[in-house]
């Protein structure tokens, strides 16, 4: 998979190079480069916002960094059409689900937005040379869109065939069934008189997986009944 993240804050996707993912980038299997929307503007000051059409708080980014950058980065036929991700408190909520349907493309561009927003016209733009969507991880406001793109590229880059070593790693954690996890314990079998519980130490499988099961029915019914009642999305 080909990643491209369009930001003015490329440093911030330093981090990205440390995890798993770095090592996925070594091994070829993911291709991500972060560019400067800067590299896109021509004049004395670099500049990539102005004030607003009918006036209000803040400013807006311009849509020539952006035009162009597009043009650059967006594949063009017989390659399959790019996805162009805006992050957005205004879009469509993050999820397990969109991961994995995000994982399943070639080419992702991730573009960054600051200030009060971009110019519409770029949504537009971008829908005639790729697939766009707009994408929020949840109700709370950022400051810009490289938090959520780091959140995402982690979400997504994980479920690239050969990124995670046990891919069974990935089928028992939460979300991924609907369910939360079930709790986890190791050595010592006793820690701060605090114990394990019997059916972990019984050598009975299925006794352990009819109580991680329900563990998960429980945790998820307490801290999080929305995904019970499929309320979620
Ligand atoms: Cl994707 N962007 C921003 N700026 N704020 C957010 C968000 C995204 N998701 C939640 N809050």
């Amino acid at each position: 998979m080909r990643i491209d993240v369009l930001s003015i804050f490329p440093s911030y996707f330093d981090g990205l190079a440390l995890s798993l993912l770095g090592k996925a980038q070594s091994a070829g299997i993911l291709d991500l480069s972060v560019r400067d929307l800067r590299e896109w503007t021509f004049d004395r000051h670099r500049t990539v916002d102005d004030t607003p059409y009918g006036g209000g708080a803040g400013m807006v980014m311009k849509p020539e960094p952006w035009g162009l950058a597009l043009d650059e980065l967006a594949s063009r036929p017989p390659a399959p059409p790019s996805t162009i991700i805006f992050p957005s408190p205004a879009g469509e909520v993050f999820t397990q689900a969109t991961a994995r349907e995000l994982s399943t493309r070639e080419h992702l561009i991730f573009g960054c937005g600051r200030y009060e927003g971009i110019d519409e016209r770029v949504f537009e733009y971008a829908s005639s040379v790729g697939e766009v969507r707009l994408i929020s991880l949840g109700d709370y406001v950022l400051n810009g869109g490289e938090v959520a793109t780091m959140a995402m590229i982690e979400a997504i880059g994980r479920l690239i065939p050969g990124v995670v070593g046990n891919p069974e790693s990935l089928v028992e954690e939460s979300h991924e069934d609907g369910l939360l996890e079930y709790p986890s314990y190791t050595k010592p079998s006793v820690w701060r008189e605090r114990g394990v519980p019997d059916v972990l130490l019984s050598g009975n499988h299925g006794a352990i997986a009819t109580w991680r099961r329900e563990q998960q029915i429980e945790r998820t019914r307490s801290r999080r009944p929305d995904l019970l009642s499929g309320d979620e999305s």
